[in-house]
């Protein structure tokens, strides 16, 4: 750890990620002292390529704007470089190193070929017209075909990243390259997307969940729900919660959260679908307008619930917050977003021995069908919508059975961190020392 943050210093969100990791891993290196010989830990922190590049661009009043670009090539042993792209003003190396190191062990956990990679800007849409988000992709794209290819580098959506923005970055990318390839995922259904791709990652975190509630005879049924964000994993987390009949209590963005005690239901979510995706407008309209509770400034993790689905962003769950949850009667925790519990957080959820899923292992349905979406385009045909889901809830069962595989303790309590991180470790470092020197 010494070494790593003397080389990557002022990046405290690589560290935590890191850190974590190597935690989960020490007993089991001991025990597998090959690893350590290849020195794989020390190599596996080492983004493989890292491009840094400037995007200049204009914005609707004729003024020359300029953000900084970044795709981290993290890991290739087990397939081309896969994962998302993110748009927001808190972008920088640190947290962008932090999500491809995260993705390089997520999709190896969803047993599809997939290397990890991560990718973005410090560029902030909001507030911004549509044209000047559509000049921004094609100059964030301009630089960036000469690095990614459906064979090379596969990048998708993120926060600030969605439907819209990859299909300026598709455009550009083809007019470019001259190619109609699967060279990004989260595509338009009718110029080679896949059914569900949007869905994934809530539906997904929810299957999770599920079946981790199912090892202890519960059920989503009947249950309260605090999920936090009202972006792309937020709305179909609510969508899958209400299929299996749960209540989900609230809803937030980074100004605050509302809370809703009748539960919201398909027609409002539909409301906020329309508020968030269309109108681009906050949360607070949604309090408005059904007359329930907004608090400001504020986070949803002192409402009593549960079960709780963070879907927000990374580190926010902290200690206090954590201790709340449980002593409210929490016995789930399940993260749709990347890191969203700072460490302090989830030791307080390991040691009550509550049910906790971690991003990499419980958010991994985003990318498992960004990898079915690549499976198509490279067949040629679409799969239905029953076929992407089916396969998908079997990818989370999978991910949990690998999970409970590595992470079950003498007590039987299942440690889904030290699961994740060791299941998604073996495959990677195993193709790495089957490869040489790489
Ligand atoms: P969106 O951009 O669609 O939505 C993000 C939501 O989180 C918005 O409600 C946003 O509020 C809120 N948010 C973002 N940053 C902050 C912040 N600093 N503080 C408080 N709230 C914040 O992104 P996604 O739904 O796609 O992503 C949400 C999380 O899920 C991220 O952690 C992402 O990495 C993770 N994830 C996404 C996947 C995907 O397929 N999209 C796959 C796996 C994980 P506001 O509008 O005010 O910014
Ligand atoms: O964090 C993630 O897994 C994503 N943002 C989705 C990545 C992808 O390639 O679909």
């Amino acid at each position: 750890m010494a070494e790593l943050i003397a080389k990557n210093p002022a990046e405290p969100e690589y560290h935590q990620a890191v850190h974590e990791v190597v935690e989960s891993l020490d007993h089991f290196l001991s025990e597998h002292p090959k690893y350590k010989h290849a020195r794989i830990l020390e190599r596996i922190v080492e983004p493989e390529r890292i491009i840094i590049f400037r995007v200049p661009w204009v914005d609707d009043k004729g003024m020359m704007r300029v953000n900084r670009g970044y795709r981290i090539e993290m890991n290739s042993a087990i397939g081309p470089y896969k994962g998302g792209l993110r748009f927001h003003p808190t972008v920088n190396m640190g947290i962008l190193k932090f999500l491809a190191f995260e993705q390089v062990f997520k999709n190896s956990l969803t047993t599809l070929p997939m290397g990890g990679g991560k990718g973005g800007s410090d560029f902030d849409p909001k507030g911004k017209s549509d044209n000047e988000v559509m000049h921004f992709c094609q100059s964030f794209m301009t630089e960036l075909h000469r690095h990614i290819g459906a064979n090379t580098d596969i990048p998708a959506g993120d926060i600030g990243v969605g439907g819209r923005e990859i299909g300026y970055l598709f455009g550009q990318y083809k007019r470019i390259a001259n190619e109609f390839t699967g060279v990004l995922t989260g595509k338009g259904l009718n110029w080679g997307g896949s059914l569900i791709r949007p869905e994934a990652t809530g539906y997904g975190n929810v299957y999770f969940a599920q079946e981790m509630l199912k090892t202890r005879g519960e059920d989503i049924k009947g249950k309260t729900v605090l999920v936090s964000g009202s972006g792309n994993v937020a709305q179909f987390t609510v969508e899958k919660v209400n299929q299996l009949g749960g209540k989900v209590l609230t809803l937030s963005d980074s100004s605050g959260y509302i809370y809703d005690p009748d539960g919201i239901d398909n027609e409002k979510l539909k409301y906020v679908m329309y508020l968030k995706n269309n109108k681009r407008g906050r949360i607070k309209e949604y309090a408005d307008k059904y007359g329930v509770k907004y608090e400001e400034g504020k986070r949803p993790w002192a409402e009593k619930a549960q079960i709780a689905l963070p879907s927000a962003t990374q580190n926010e769950i902290n200690k206090e917050e954590a201790q709340l949850l449980v002593s409210n009667g929490c016995i789930c925790v399940s993260e749709g977003a990347n890191m969203p519990s700072t460490p302090e957080a989830i030791e307080v959820f390991l040691d009550k021995g509550i049910l906790y899923g971690p991003g990499k292992a419980a958010n991994a349905g985003g990318v498992a069908v960004s990898g079915l979406e690549m499976t198509q385009n490279s067949m040629r045909l679409n799969w239905t919508a029953e076929e992407v889901d089916k396969r998908l809830h079997l990818i989370m069962q999978s991910i949990h059975a690998t999970c409970c595989k590595y992470g079950r303790k003498s007590d039987d309590y299942v440690n889904y961190v030290d699961g994740a991180n060791i299941g998604g470790f073996v495959k990677v470092a195993d193709a790495m020392m089957a490869q040489g020197a790489v």
